[in-house]
């Protein structure tokens, strides 16, 4: 069931039942209607489906095929589904049955999956069109990867601007999966509008071993694939209703400041860019430098962005910290070593630019450094420590990520303020089995987002498919708490100019910059059409 939002609301939502509809259509205005919680927020797509509290269940049995889908029947499924829309997104959940979880490891090979997925006939005119809409799941060692997907002539590509989300798991012999898909067309006009008329096919993966090849599908509605061209007649109508009122969150007007960001949607090792969250403007500033960027902050005066970058993405030692003007001109490189140097960020009155160095063996300080001489200043980690994600609060303190308060190797790095001459250091955050990173702050409240495991997030293969959680911490150190906490990746949130909202990136399968504000409502997709983000900063 959607549930009300408000305890009003579901007191009108009783009333309307009691009393039943309004004949005529007198008082059955839309502003009199309850708000009803948005799809988006009611379902969790965390893998695990409850396909009665989603609406009506649909249950066929299955044929599972050899060669791909096109052999003869090695098994029969039973697949279940429901799903439930509203005037923004289609939730549609799956359960079916299959004796053997069949996985890979996405760091080897794709070399044995099982998996699940939907395609759709947007415009139900009995043929697959090219880019009408397809989304996928399939298991790894660690959990499901998600792709958004087109129709493709030969069968389905990644669309080039990823929407929805996907999750499956598995348990006692049955898989569950669940999908949230926006009902309109992306960016760049690779999915297709969903409504009542769009027809809808789901194929199950079982034991597909691309390197052999060899692989088991089966069908709801009749091969074959995803290629465009399919003919769909045969395929059974979406479940879709016309939808109510929903409490939908909306994007605010009237945002201020200038955001950059470091993009690969053009080249691979990555490009800046300014957003201006006015007028939704997006200007590229660098144009191939021929290196690997990352870690970009922008001045508060917004004409400088820094960032750190090196030939490849493994070439440590080469890392170094560069400037660029936000109009693309002035391109400088200034640490000039044989250390890993990043994560750089700007003082308050712009004059000095702090950033982490690898000055002991996987050990980093933080370094204050002139950010017109780039003398160096002080280095303020004490010897053993390893400190780093340095920014600085509006007073002139500085917050970062430390192990000083930790067992002696533990990767659960805490978060810290400090004077800028080193003294006066405080701990803020100190969750047994998280790590704390990538803090911004204001003179009163810290956001970082946490790992919630205790491994090195680097080294540890299913970092990538497990929760990290957007946290905010008072900077008295009195409390915290998650202000995004849904399964996915969420990271490096960063304030807006007025303190009311902050972006953050999430990562579903693909990652955008989206928008919530200071209590963690998540009001969408903030820089639109652009899905490969690598980082942000916000002044
Ligand atoms: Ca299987
Ligand atoms: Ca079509
Ligand atoms: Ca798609
Ligand atoms: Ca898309």
């Amino acid at each position: 069931m959607i549930k009300p939002v408000r305890k009003s609301a579901l007191l009108l939502t009783l009333l309307s039942l009691l009393i039943g509809s309004c004949g005529g259509g007198t008082h059955a205005t839309v502003e009199n209607k309850p708000l009803l919680m948005p799809v988006a927020e009611h379902f969790v797509i965390d893998g695990v489906v409850d396909l009665a509290a989603v609406g009506t269940v649909h249950e066929k049995a299955i044929d599972i095929l050899d060669n791909f889908g096109n052999g003869a029947v090695v098994k029969t499924a039973t697949l279940r589904y429901a799903a439930r829309n509203d005037d923004r997104n289609l939730y549609i959940a799956f359960e079916w049955d299959d004796a053997t979880r069949d996985s890979f490891d996405p760091a080897v090979a794709l070399d044995n999956f099982d998996g699940i997925a939907i395609g759709f006939d947007n415009d139900g005119n009995g043929v697959l069109d090219e880019n009408e809409d397809a989304h996928r799941l399939v298991m790894t060692n660690y959990g499901s990867a998600y792709s958004d997907l087109h129709a493709h002539l030969t069968d389905a590509i990644d669309d080039a601007v990823a929407d929805g989300r996907g999750r499956m798991t598995y348990s006692a012999g049955e898989y569950h999966a669940e999908f949230l898909i926006p009902l309109a067309p992306d960016a760049a006009g690779e999915d297709g509008t969903l409504n009542a008329t769009t027809r809808f096919n789901v194929l199950l993966y079982d034991h597909v071993q691309i390197p052999v090849p060899a692989g088991n599908i089966g069908y709801l509605n009749g091969g074959p694939q995803l290629g465009a061209g399919t003919v769909t007649t045969s395929w059974a109508l979406l479940p879709h209703v016309a939808p109510g009122t929903y409490d939908q969150p909306a994007m605010p007007v009237g945002l201020t400041g200038l955001i950059a960001f470091i993009s690969d949607h053009e080249n691979p090792m990555g490009e800046i860019y300014t957003f201006n969250p006015a007028t939704s403007n997006v200007v590229r500033v660098t144009n191939t430098t021929g290196l690997y960027l990352d870690g970009v902050s922008l001045s508060h005066d917004r004409s400088r962005i820094a960032f750190y970058a090196a030939p490849t993405s493994t070439d440590y030692a080469n890392y170094e910290i560069y400037t660029v003007n936000a109009d693309g001109t002035n391109l400088q490189q200034i640490t000039n070593n044989a250390l890993l140097d990043g994560h750089p960020a700007w003082s308050p009155n712009d004059g000095e630019i702090i950033y982490a160095s690898f000055r002991a063996a996987g050990k980093a300080s933080l370094i204050r450094m002139n950010s017109t001489t780039h003398a160096e200043i002080l280095n303020l980690t004490p010897a053993g420590a390893n400190d780093n994600d340095p920014d600085w609060l509006p007073d002139g303190r500085i917050v970062f990520k430390t192990d000083r308060f930790g067992t002696a190797g533990s990767p659960q790095v805490r978060i810290a303020v400090v004077n800028a001459d080193g003294t006066a250091l405080h701990q803020l955050t100190n969750t047994a089995g998280t790590s704390d990173h990538d803090p911004v702050a204001t003179n009163t409240a810290t956001v970082f987002e946490r790992f919630t495991k205790g491994t090195d997030y680097s080294t540890d293969p299913s970092a990538l498919y497990a929760a990290w959680n957007i946290v905010e911490a008072r900077i008295d150190g009195s409390s915290e708490r998650n202000l995004i906490a849904d399964g996915w990746i969420n990271w490096l949130p960063v304030y807006d100019p007025t303190g009311q909202y902050l972006v953050y990136l999430k990562s579903v399968g693909y990652t955008d910059a989206r928008l919530m504000n200071k209590d963690g409502r998540d009001l969408g997709r903030l820089i639109p059409g652009i899905t490969r983000v690598r980082y942000i900063d916000w002044k």
